[in-house]
């Protein structure tokens, strides 16, 4: 129990100190970021993106937000009973070293509830990731339609 509690601080200053210094996100690779063009009238919707770990040790992305949303989760889909439902994902997902963890329409996403009305005029937003251990990364995302 001290051992974990002792790991608990560490990482918390760990987080603290790497906040300001964006060249952590060497450790991690993200790319094509988007958020989708919400429905009218819509308040909410998903944005995405490729994470690959370019670290030499299992990363952990454990948590999502941004300005454009009240609420920000990590959610993924399920098959219940023939139907696609939704889940949020609490514990996060480990990405294992070389690997990518991608976020996309069907699959895996970051869920964005409580959207700010002028989402939709907008080309590009900021989204944050949290790695666990990094810290928040910031990630520029386009505004787009799905491809139906
Ligand atoms: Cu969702």
């Amino acid at each position: 129990m001290k051992i974990t509690t002792c790991i608990a601080i560490f990482t918390a200053a760990f987080c603290a100190s790497v906040f300001a210094n964006p060249l952590t996100i060497d450790q991690v690779k993200f790319s094509n970021a988007w958020v989708k063009k919400p429905m009218p009238g819509m308040a909410m919707t998903a944005g995405f993106v490729d994470i690959k770990n370019l670290s030499g040790k299992d990363l952990k992305l454990v948590a999502v937000r941004t300005s454009v949303s009240k609420v920000a989760e990590l959610h993924t889909m399920v098959m219940v009973d023939k139907v696609m439902q939704m889940r949020q994902i609490i514990d996060g997902w480990v990405i294992a070293p070389g690997q990518t963890l991608t976020l996309a329409p069907g699959g895996n996403h970051a869920m964005l509830m409580g959207i700010d009305a002028d989402l939709k005029n907008k080309a590009d937003v900021e989204l944050e990731f949290n790695i666990e251990g990094i810290g928040w990364i910031l990630v520029p995302a386009a505004v787009q339609a799905p491809n139906l």
